[in-house]
C-alpha cells in the first residue's frame, strides 16, 4: 500500500524562518526533499509489513543525517545544533522510526565514540558510521532496569587483555541490523563502563522484537551477551558512571524534541487540507467551529514548541543548555505531538485510521517516543527536581 502523494506544506505561523540562517534553511530543505522523494512513497508499506527499510541507512549517511554536530574530520557534519534539530524534524515528519535510526546512529553511537572514545576508536568507527556503511545501536535498557538504568546487571569481568561480558539489553533500536553496539555494563567495582561490541563476537546475539503496534518501520531487538570476549581496546577510556550514557541521551533527547514537532506539523498540515476539502452538511468541515478549535489549538501548540526548541538549540550552540532544559523540550514535544496527532485523526474521521494518510502511523509511533529516552513521568520528575531541589525519583 502506497501513501498519498506527499503534499506537505510546512506551517510557520510566527515567521520563525526569520530566526534561521540561510545555511540552516538549506539543510532543512535538502532533508525535506529527501523525505518527500525517498521516505513518503515507501514508508507506509514498510510500516504495514513491520519491516525496516535498511537501504535508507546509506541514503541518510550520504545526506549527512548521522552525527551532524560531530566534526567533519570524524565522519560528522560539523554543523550547529539548530541544523541538527531541523534535520530530525524533517526525518520524523516522514516517520518517527526513520528519525530513531538517525538519533541512535548519531547521538547514541557516534557521539559517545567521539566524546569518550580513544583516537583509535574514533578513527576506526566514526567514518563508517557517519557514511552509513555500518549501522550502530545503543544498549542501556535491561529487562528489569528501564527508567532506573543505575541498577543494571550487565557486567564485565577482567580477563587480561580483554573483558568477559555477560547480561542482556532489551528494547534496542537498530539492534537486528547493527554492525556495532555501544553497550553499558558494570565492572568489578560497580562502575558503569561503555564498550563497543561488534557483530560476530562469539556469544553475542541480537534477537528481533516482534508484534509492535508502534515504530513498525524501525527494527527493535535484544542484545544478549553470553561470555562475550571483548578486547580492552574496545572500552571507552575516559568515562565512568551513569553520566556517560545520560550525556548521550541529552543529545538524542534534543533531537527528539524537534523530531516530534515534525510529526505534529505533518498531522496538522494533513488535517487542515482534509478539513478544507471534506464536505459534510453541504460545507467544508473546516467551517465548523468544533474543527476550527482543534486546528487553531494545533497551530498554537506547534508554534510554542517550535519556539521552545529553537531557544534550547541556541543554548546548545552556546554550550549553556542544561540536561533539564532538554528534558522539558523532549517532554513537551512528545505531549504536543501526541495530542495533535490524535486530534488530526479525529478530523479525518474514518479515513484517519487508514494507511492512506500518515496520521495514525504518527500517532502510534509517538506512543514509543513518549516512552523511550526517558518516559513522560521521568522528564516531569527531572523538571520537578530542578525547580524544587527535591528528588522525587526514589
Ligand atoms: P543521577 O544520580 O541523577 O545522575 C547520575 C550522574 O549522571 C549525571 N546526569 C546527567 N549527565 C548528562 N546528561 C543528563 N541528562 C544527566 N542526568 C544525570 C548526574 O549529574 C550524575 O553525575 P555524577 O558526576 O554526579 O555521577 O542518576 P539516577 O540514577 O538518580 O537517575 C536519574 C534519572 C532517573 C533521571 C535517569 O536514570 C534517567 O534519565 N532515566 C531514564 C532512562 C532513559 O532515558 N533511558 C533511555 C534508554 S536509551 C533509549 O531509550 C533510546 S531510544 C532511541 C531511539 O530509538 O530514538
Ligand atoms: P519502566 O521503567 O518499567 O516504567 C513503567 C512505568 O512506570 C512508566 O510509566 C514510568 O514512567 C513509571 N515510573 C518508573 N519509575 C517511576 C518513578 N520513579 N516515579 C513515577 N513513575 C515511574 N533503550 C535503549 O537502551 N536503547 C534503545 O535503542 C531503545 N530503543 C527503544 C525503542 C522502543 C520502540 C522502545 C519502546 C523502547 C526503547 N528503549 C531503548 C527502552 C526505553 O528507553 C525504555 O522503555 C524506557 O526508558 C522506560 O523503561 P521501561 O519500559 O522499563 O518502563
Amino acid at each position: 500500500m502506497a501513501a498519498r502523494t506527499d503534499q506537505f506544506i510546512s506551517p510557520d505561523y510566527l515567521l520563525l524562518d526569520e530566526l534561521l540562517t540561510e545555511e540552516q534553511k538549506l539543510i532543512r530543505e535538502s532533508v525535506r526533499s529527501y523525505v518527500k522523494k525517498e521516505i513518503s512513497p515507501i514508508i507506509e508499506t514498510y510500516a504495514q509489513k513491520a519491516e525496516f527499510p535498511a537501504h535508507i541507512v546509506k541514503q541518510m549517511g550520504g545526506l549527512g543525517c548521522f552525527g551532524p554536530t560531530i566534526p567533519a574530520g570524524y565522519g560528522g557534519g560539523g554543523l550547529d545544533y539548530i541544523s541538527y534539530g531541523l534535520m530530525m524534524q524533517e526525518l520524523e515528519r516522514g516517520d518517527s522510526g526513520v528519525r530513531s535510526t538517525a538519533s541512535v546512529q548519531g547521538s547514541l553511537v557516534m557521539y559517545p565514540i567521539y566524546e569518550y572514545g580513544s583516537e583509535e576508536q574514533r578513527r576506526k568507527y566514526l567514518p563508517r558510521l557517519g557514511s552509513g556503511e555500518w549501522l550502530g545501536c545503543f544498549g542501556l535498557t535491561e529487562p528489569d532496569h528501564g527508567s532506573n538504568p543505575a541498577g543494571m546487571l550487565t557486567n564485565i569481568r577482567d580477563a587480561g587483555d580483554h573483558v568477559i561480558l555477560n547480561g542482556a539489553k532489551m528494547w534496542i533500536s537498530n539492534a537486528p541490523y547493527a554492525r556495532v553496539a555501544v553497550v553499558w555494563a558494570k565492572d568489578e567495582n560497580g562502575d558503569i563502563r561503555g564498550l563497543i561490541v561488534e557483530r560476530g563476537m562469539e556469544g553475542f546475539t541480537t534477537p528481533a522484537t516482534h508484534d509492535k503496534w508502534s515504530l513498525r518501520a524501525s527494527a527493535t531487538g535484544e542484545l544478549v551477551f553470553d561470555n562475550v570476549s571483548v578486547p580492552k581496546e574496545n572500552i571507552f577510556p575516559d568515562i565512568k558512571g551513569l553520566k556517560g550514557p545520560l550525556g548521550c541521551l541529552t543529545k538524542a533527547r534534543f533531537g527528539i524534541a524537534w523530531g516530534t514537532i515534525g510529526a505534529a506539523m505533518d498531522c496538522y498540515d494533513t488535517a487542515l487540507r482534509y478539513a478544507k476539502e471534506r464536505i459534510q452538511f453541504d460545507k467544508p468541515i473546516a467551517g465548523f467551529q468544533l474543527q476550527q478549535k482543534k486546528l487553531a489549538e494545533m497551530i498554537t501548540e506547534i508554534t510554542k514548541a517550535q519556539l521552545l526548541n529553537w531557544r534550547v538549540g541556541v543554548l546548545m550552540n552556546e554550550g549553556k543548555a542544561t540536561p533539564q532544559q532538554v528534558s522539558m523540550a523532549k517532554r513537551n514535544g512528545c505531549e504536543t505531538a501526541a495530542n495533535i496527532c490524535r486530534n488530526a485523526r479525529q478530523i479525518l474521521g474514518g479515513m484517519g485510521i487508514t494507511g492512506e494518510y500518515a496520521v495514525m502511523r504518527h500517532m502510534m509511533n509517538l506512543e514509543s517516543v513518549i516512552t523511550y529516552e526517558g518516559t513522560h513521568d521521568i522528564h516531569l520528575l527531572i523538571t520537578g527536581m530542578d525547580i524544587t531541589g527535591l528528588n522525587a525519583f526514589k
